[in-house]
């Protein structure tokens, strides 16, 4: 250490370099051990929140790399130096977002820079949508999601409602399918310039092809969204989004088991030729990629990349394949037990990983069912069902398979699941039973974890869940 140097003691100095190789066992034991707790948790309970998952340990091990440490651009985009490792990484990235979803590079293109779902979706109307120009999205309490323009009587609630004039469309509130005739009707007199083919809470496979037409007769953009479903889609179970859209988003996080991230997939090429032969061509890629950097963000999250990129070479094997066709089995099996049980399932079953319970004819709505299930190590979540006359209230709680399965769990395991479902449900119209008719979700609360019999009720059940979740296997980090 230099003798000019009188800021910096050599103890504290050799101190720091100790510090910059510590595990974080050693050099923060207090976050250790909270992720611990988390760790203990996601292997000990029953994972059924319909977006969540478990990465792969090649995934994690990406993520946690050197490759957070280095900032860039656009490959080939000189701005900071000795990229060469990075830009080859986000264009292996780009190939295999490509290959997985088997599109030609010549007719589409690929933006691996978003940082998540919300934030692609906001680049994707930025570069497409005019300030106060139209879209049109599922409504949030009939399935959507927030940045499908959500807004409420008296807020916009998403900024995408808040910088772009939102009008939903809805499902049936009888059938729970989306209202493809009202939405056709609605968007002849609202003409968006931007139609959005996604869902967040909605059991059963999108009819592109109807939305395509519709997007045709007022000349707007169609935009897959396909968050959910991306995994599903990319093992080729269910309808391709790909077939009809211009654009595609999606998180990278859920049933395609990646790290956090997202993609948006922009058509390239011939749009449309007119009745003289006149061709439009798209201009979607150097929109969509001014909008995501510098429009929205700054540098890209290159270790997020990269595990992205190892998640997608994962989604093109044979065993991924596999995987998914067991989510779809699982789910049904849920479904399935569910019914058996006495439940009425939204739409009445599943075409992919998730389904929606509405508990209106059982006399209990989702925000009960849902403290009581996380009382007993079971993570879901409550959620509006089609026709619920309050969003505060919600009626429903929503079940996905993806996590389970990548635990190993299969069609009987499913079953059991259910069967522990419905003694939690039960257990929770046992405490309303016990409550006025007029207790709130806080009071309900109270009564839950103050009455012994209750709590007697809850161990039980939560030690069962444990026990059995224990059996299976934890895919990723051994330690975190
Ligand atoms: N809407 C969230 C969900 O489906 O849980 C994800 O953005």
């Amino acid at each position: 250490i230099s003798q000019r140097n009188n800021h910096v003691t050599k103890e504290t100095w050799n101190s720091h370099k100790k510090m910059m190789l510590e595990p974080l066992a050693v050099n923060d034991a207090e976050m250790f051990s909270i992720i611990k707790k988390e760790k203990h948790r996601q292997m000990y309970g029953l994972e059924l929140i319909a977006s969540e998952n478990f990465t792969s340990r090649a995934v994690l091990e990406a993520l946690g790399s050197c490759m957070n440490n280095k900032y860039s651009k656009y490959p080939g985009q000189k701005y900071y130096g000795v990229t060469e490792n990075v830009d080859e990484l986000q264009k292996l990235c780009q190939r295999r977002a490509l290959e997985a979803y088997s599109l030609d590079s010549d007719k589409w293109g690929v933006n691996v820079q978003p940082y998540s779902g919300s934030p692609a979706n906001f680049a994707v109307f930025t570069a497409i949508v005019e300030p106060h120009g139209r879209i049109m999205g599922l409504d949030l309490p009939d399935g959507g999601h927030l940045t499908h323009g959500f807004m409420i009587e008296k807020k916009k609630i998403s900024a995408t409602s808040i910088f772009f004039e939102s009008m939903p469309y809805k499902v049936n509130p009888e059938t729970g399918y989306i209202d493809y005739d009202r939405l056709q009707e609605n968007a002849r007199l609202f003409h968006p310039k931007l139609i959005i083919a996604g869902t967040s809470c909605y059991s059963r496979n999108i009819d592109y092809a109807r939305m395509r037409q519709i997007a045709n007769e007022n000349g707007a953009y169609l935009m897959g969204d396909m968050a959910h479903i991306s995994g599903l889609v990319a093992a080729g179970v269910v309808p391709s989004p790909f077939d009809y859209c211009d654009i595609v988003s999606t998180t990278t996080h859920k049933t395609l088991r990646g790290c956090r991230g997202g993609l948006i997939f922009f058509r390239k090429g011939v749009r449309s030729v007119d009745a003289k032969g006149k061709e439009t061509i798209y201009n979607l890629e150097s929109l969509i990629n001014q909008a995501v950097f510098p429009g929205l963000q700054g540098g890209p999250h290159n270790h997020a990349i990269a595990g992205v990129a190892v998640a997608l070479k994962q989604a093109m094997t044979p065993e991924f394949k596999a995987y998914q066709k067991q989510v779809l089995v699982n789910c049904k099996a849920l479904s399935t037990a569910l019914i058996e049980h006495g439940y009425k399932i939204v739409t009445g079953g599943s075409d992919n990983h998730l389904i929606l319970l509405d508990l209106r004819s059982k006399g209990t709505d989702g925000g009960r069912a849902e403290k009581v299930l996380e009382a007993c190590a079971i993570a879901c979540n409550k959620n509006t069902c089609p026709g619920d006359k309050s969003a505060l209230r919600p009626s429903g709680l929503r079940f996905g398979s993806p996590a389970l399965t990548s635990r190993g769990l299969l069609e009987d395991d499913f079953r059991k699941v259910a069967d522990f479902l419905h003694r939690g449900i039960e257990l929770t119209l046992e405490v309303q039973r016990s409550l006025d008719p007029k207790a709130t979700l806080k009071e309900f609360i109270q009564a839950l974890a103050k009455e012994e019999k209750f709590q007697q009720r809850v161990n039980e059940l939560r030690a069962e869940v444990e026990a059995f979740a224990g059996h299976f296997a934890m895919p990723g980090h051994p330690e975190l």
